[in-house]
């Protein structure tokens, strides 16, 4: 008899299109798609991230984990309305890519979702308020902006909780980084769940914290979802591209230390086992509602006197 030169499906025998090595598992395109939806589930009941009676605001970017994200949500029954947020980024038309393909995928499944141009909106493009600026890396100016306005459409629109498509690499590559700096607030409140502590800051959710990067990636190709292919121009330069590489060695030698890295931090959290202390949080969130004060020109919460971070920065810019 010649050897089989293809992989077995574990559960029916067929053809296998991916391998888990971590958890020892081979699967065919039907039981691989009904898989990833089980983690998802699994990881949305286990942290009780939220349920089908609410409403569920999903971030997307048009990359492949955030839309894959966006499917899988629908195809487990739950509310969910996307919203897209043009950073206004030039480079190879990354933004209007982006935006297209997010309408376009709306579009065929029907669902709701809005677009918030930052320029159209605020006046400035990223790009443009980080020239303008001072101080602040562009990612650090870009994430506080994306916060900002995820806070308050969530707010306004009576969403329960933002849903992003964080996956396991970029969870364990903020791991590393964390651990590597010993950033205890960062250590304090990393996990799939980050509560809300104030009726205007909505409970942040990762429900992909249990798939690795590859598997979110099978996830869409196999599902045919049409994402962005092409990453942030300004994703090059993030030092947890390298965190995610020297990840990826580990891993390729030793199959499940990513999951095991990132599941000790919560079990250990969990159990009582690792304790950090959280009293130099530098940002949202504080422990309680009481801890904040109200931006003046906003009204989001902010844990100074005066303008909140977000509008500082425009401020520092005009
Ligand atoms: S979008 Fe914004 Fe990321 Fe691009 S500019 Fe940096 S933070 S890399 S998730
Ligand atoms: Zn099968
Ligand atoms: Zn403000």
């Amino acid at each position: 008899m010649p050897a089989q030169n293809w992989m077995k499906c574990d559960l029916c025998g067929g053809l296998a299109i991916m391998s888990m090595p971590q958890h020892r598992l081979k699967l065919c395109e039907e039981h691989y798609l009904a898989w990833v939806q089980r983690m998802v589930q699994r990881a949305i009941d286990h942290y009780q991230m939220f349920t089908r009676e609410e409403r569920v605001l999903v971030a997307v970017s048009g990359g492949k984990d955030s839309l894959g994200l966006w499917d899988i949500l629908t195809r487990l029954g739950y509310q969910t309305e996307g919203v897209y947020i043009h950073l206004g980024i030039a480079h190879e038309d990354y933004s209007d890519v982006s935006q297209h393909k997010v309408e376009q995928f709306a579009a065929e499944h029907s669902l709701p979702f809005q677009v918030v141009n930052v320029r159209a909106a605020y006046g400035r493009s990223i790009p443009e308020l980080k020239r303008t600026g001072r101080g602040k890396h562009l990612c650090a100016v870009c994430g506080l902006v994306k916060r900002h306005i995820m806070n308050r459409i969530a707010y306004e629109g009576g969403y329960a909780a933002i849903a992003t498509g964080h996956n396991l690499d970029d969870e364990a590559a903020i791991l590393l980084q964390n651990t590597l700096h010993w950033q205890a607030g960062y250590l304090h409140r990393q996990g799939p769940v980050l509560p809300s502590t104030h009726p205007r800051l909505a409970r942040k959710v990762k429900p992909l914290c249990h798939l690795y990067e590859r598997e979110s990636a099978a996830y869409a190709l196999v599902r045919g979802v049409d994402f962005v292919e092409q990453e942030c121009p300004y994703a090059v330069r993030a030092t947890s591209i390298f965190y995610k590489q020297i990840l990826n060695q580990i891993e390729a030698r030793s199959p499940g230390t990513k999951c095991q890295f990132y599941d000790g931090l919560l079990e250990g959290k969990a159990s009582g086992e690792l304790i950090f202390h959280s009293d130099k949080l530098d940002e949202e969130p504080a422990l309680n509602a009481d801890d904040y004060q109200t931006c003046p020109r906003c009204g989001q919460p902010t844990l100074g006197s005066g303008l909140c971070a977000f509008c500082r920065l425009w401020e520092t810019t005009t």
